[in-house]
């Protein structure tokens, strides 16, 4: 690899945007300088690239994706090998994916499993949080264990989907005490799922079948009366650092923003399918086609919940890019858990139930938010910030990650702002999926070159990357704490 030198391009951080070359040396940046400081330098280097009139920023860091997840009688369509490459092309150098423990499984077969699926696979680099869908003794064990030794110092649990990962309040609780002790974060879907299997269950006896459907029977108000109790649980366990996974509503976002008033470690994140994709243009298509957008928490109405009018008369995606700008939301994460329509989705017609829960979107998300930046929702910098470097924060891995730094790893995107993006099918889609969510969306921006620890593995529209390159990364403790 060698030395590289980005040169004429300004770089952006969260806290500004300037014009800055960058040196890489290897798999690290080495140093960051003024326009031209390394100008002795650019002879000898083994690569330079030119990015006038381009950004240039950390790789994207995608702490929410489930690659190869068996899920609603299916698996996610994407293989880690699959879903990093299409992650690379989005800009994307790091993902933090889901290993997977149930009720009387040990956990550490479950970690051992993801690291065999994943092992020699990726093209970027990875790490893993842990699921805990059964919460015992030898589990509550296995979650120190992880923190200490294994680089696992996150933890997933679900209020939603009784009977597959769901833990009663009891279960939670004793969960959380186990991570304050051992110093993890909780990660929540924050979903009431007791009261959303009586509301599915009365729906499909009314014969409402549709996958318009799955949004009404999870309304709002189930979202937030979680996350309340999620939030009252951590406080009662000890204060326990608690992230609250893919939000979609205003009234959950209020109560996290109420949490964070009091100072508490409270965090969330959301998805730009909750940003950009609404119930009335996705869901509710006619036919089954809405099952495309079948996932968990749902897309929401534009602005007419049937259920709840959206807090501020607006709808909630108003109230969600307002939460990015105000730090209530910290990260924008993807959720990647991408199905076929074919074989997949179709397992659900005629019951929206059985629809596997899931949308693709690791390949998008730069792009997505990126173009809230042009819309006016985002600065630069924030777009910097709840993409790259809080994520790689949150999760103890930084500043190896998310940010242009001398001793950082050359993971960077160079982004080209005149160019444009058209995403679809027979567009920019490389995910192992026969639809995209995002079918349509123009882009006012556009990946330009991608490195990866030095590499490079994105330019001129050509991946360059390698299966195998990826490394496992070790995590440390949450650096967000308050
Ligand atoms: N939500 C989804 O949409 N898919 C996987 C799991 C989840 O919580
Ligand atoms: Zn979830
Ligand atoms: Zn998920």
């Amino acid at each position: 690899m060698g030395v590289t030198l980005i040169k004429n391009g300004t770089v952006v951080s969260p806290t500004g945007a300037t014009p800055q070359d960058v040196l890489i040396d290897g798999e690290v940046i080495v140093a960051v300088g003024a326009p031209g400081y390394f100008a002795a330098t650019e002879e000898g280097a083994d690569r330079v690239i030119d990015a006038t009139g381009k950004y240039v920023i950390p790789g994207g860091v995608d702490v929410h994706t489930h690659m190869e997840l068996p899920f609603g009688g299916t698996s996610a369509s994407d293989t880690f090998e699959s879903g990093t490459i299409a992650a690379a092309w989005g800009g994307v150098t790091t993902i933090v994916d889901f290993a997977v423990q149930r009720a009387g499984e040990d956990v550490h077969a479950g970690l051992a499993e993801w690291h065999r699926k994943a092992d020699g696979n990726c093209a970027i680099d990875y790490g893993f949080h842990q699921i805990i869908g059964g919460v015992d003794e030898e589990s509550l064990k296995a979650m120190s264990y992880l923190v200490e030794h294994e680089g696992v110092s996150s933890f997933k649990m679900f209020m939603a989907y009784p009977g597959v990962f769901y833990s009663d309040d009891g279960q939670i609780l004793r969960a959380m005490q186990q991570a304050a002790d051992c110093g993890a974060m909780i990660m929540m879907h924050a979903e009431n799922g007791i009261a959303i299997d009586v509301l599915v269950a009365q729906a499909l006896a009314r014969g409402e079948t549709d996958p318009r459907y799955h949004s009404y029977t999870r309304p709002s108000p189930l979202e937030a009366e979680a996350t309340h109790r999620a939030i009252v649980l951590s406080h009662v366990a000890g204060n326990v650092p608690l992230y609250i996974v893919h939000m979609s509503a205003g009234d959950a976002l209020e109560e996290v923003a109420a949490a964070r008033h009091h100072g508490r470690n409270v965090f969330a994140e959301t998805c730009p399918q909750y940003l950009w994709l609404t119930l009335e243009e996705t869901l509710a298509k006619p036919g089954f086609e809405g099952a495309k957008w079948v996932c968990s928490t749902p897309v929401r109405s534009k602005d007419n919940d049937p259920h709840w009018k959206g807090l501020h008369g607006h709808g909630h995606q108003a109230d969600l890019w307002r939460g990015l700008r105000m730090n209530e939301l910290a990260v924008v994460s993807t959720d990647h858990c991408p199905f076929c329509m074919k074989d997949q989705k179709e397992l659900g017609l005629g019951n929206f139930a059985a629809i596997p829960n899931g949308i693709g979107g690791v390949e998008h998300r730069m792009e997505l938010i990126y173009q809230g930046v042009v819309a006016g929702e985002l600065s630069l910098e924030r777009w910097v910030e709840t993409c790259c470097t809080t994520p790689a924060r949150m999760f103890g891995m930084y500043p190896r990650k998310g940010i242009i730094a001398p001793g950082a790893d050359a993971d960077v995107v160079v982004w080209d702002p005149n160019r444009r993006t058209k995403i679809g099918i027979n567009d920019k889609h490389h995910m192992n999926m026969d639809h995209s969510a995002y079918e349509g969306f123009v882009i006012d921006g556009k990946v330009d070159t991608v490195l990866s620890r030095g590499m490079v593995v994105v330019e001129n529209d050509q991946f360059h990357g390698r299966t195998g390159h990826g490394q496992y990364i070790k995590r440390g403790l949450s650096q967000y704490l308050v």
